[in-house]
């Protein structure tokens, strides 16, 4: 069975003060609406549970402790896992972990219909920076508040797809696609919260904010032959705009479902993974055309250096 109704989450702006459980009540209703369509993965986006603080400033970071989970299921996601296992519904979403070790990151997991989690991911890439930098309209501060992932890209074989995840910003790097890509992967799910002014830059509008966006998802999904799921938290948060643009992109690299506002709202498309082969068997057929001789800067060199 090659087929699948996949589904995108999306989830509008989540206050300061919502609770953990209001927004949960809130994924399981969209959960209820995917079910109704015949979805069976549903993805959320990155930090689906709390809104992005990373935006904010704490000179001790663990006043910020709050906002992460230290362990998975805990009781306030609980009501989530049932209801999926229920509907016999796979999904993704995206918390902030604290490990009993005190470390910190941005995670994302893969639930089976099972209601097991079979995969976590770490976010790789952060973006912004780890001081408070009065420059900037408004800060960024995944880089002091988590830890570079751990994880690397893994992917798991579930309900007859490989799947594969990454957190946001890693959707702008060809590296993460690629990973994956080279394991076999038929669906990627991305979670994001973008906000929809460069904080250095008023120049770059929301529009080209976008256009990056899909531009980044649709080439990764082109280039590996697969599906991809991105999906937005977004409209306003704490005062604060995060653009919407949830989309679902096809292995040829188009886009064949799209969120059409910035509020909670389901995006669904029946997937066929079948199709994922004929890329992967011509165009984009690895072993036949890499020439991995070539590409060895890559992983020896991580910023640019100009020797000419
Ligand atoms: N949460 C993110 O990783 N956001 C970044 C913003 C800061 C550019 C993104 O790549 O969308």
């Amino acid at each position: 069975m090659s087929k699948m109704i996949i589904g995108g989450a999306q989830i509008g702006g989540i206050q300061k003060d919502e609770t953990r459980e209001e927004v949960v009540a809130r994924m399981i209703a969209l959960m209820d609406q995917a079910h109704e369509k015949g979805v069976t993965y549903l993805a959320y986006p990155e930090m689906t549970l709390t809104t992005f603080f990373p935006r904010f400033y704490a000179e001790d970071r663990a006043e910020f402790d709050h906002w992460f989970e230290t362990e998975m299921p805990n009781a306030a996601t609980q009501p989530l896992f049932d209801r999926a296992k229920e509907y016999g519904m796979g999904f993704t979403f995206g918390y902030c972990e604290l490990t009993p070790e005190g470390q910190h990151f941005n995670t994302s997991v893969i639930v089976s219909p099972e209601g097991e989690i079979i995969l976590k991911y770490r976010k790789t890439h952060l973006p912004g920076h780890s001081e408070y930098e009065p420059e900037r309209t408004h800060q960024h501060l995944e880089k002091r508040y988590f830890l570079p992932g751990d994880t690397g890209f893994n992917v798991v074989r579930n309900q007859g797809a490989i799947m594969g995840m990454s957190i946001c910003n890693d959707r702008r790097w060809p590296e993460s696609w690629r990973v994956m890509g080279l394991q076999g992967v038929e669906l990627v799910t991305v979670g994001y919260n973008t906000p929809s002014q460069n904080n250095l830059s008023a120049e770059e509008g929301i529009e080209r904010r976008i256009y990056h966006h899909e531009l980044s998802v649709c080439a990764g999904a082109y280039q590996n032959s697969t599906y991809a799921v991105a999906v937005a938290k977004c409209g306003m948060e704490d005062g604060n705009h995060m653009f919407a643009g949830s989309i679902i992109v096809d292995p040829d690299g188009f886009v064949v479902a799209r969120a059409t506002g910035e509020g909670d709202e389901l995006i669904t498309h029946e997937a066929d993974f079948a199709k994922c082969a004929f890329g992967k068997s011509t165009i984009f057929n690895f072993a036949a055309h890499r020439r991995t001789e070539h590409y060895g800067l890559i992983c020896a060199r991580t910023g640019v250096q100009i020797d000419v």
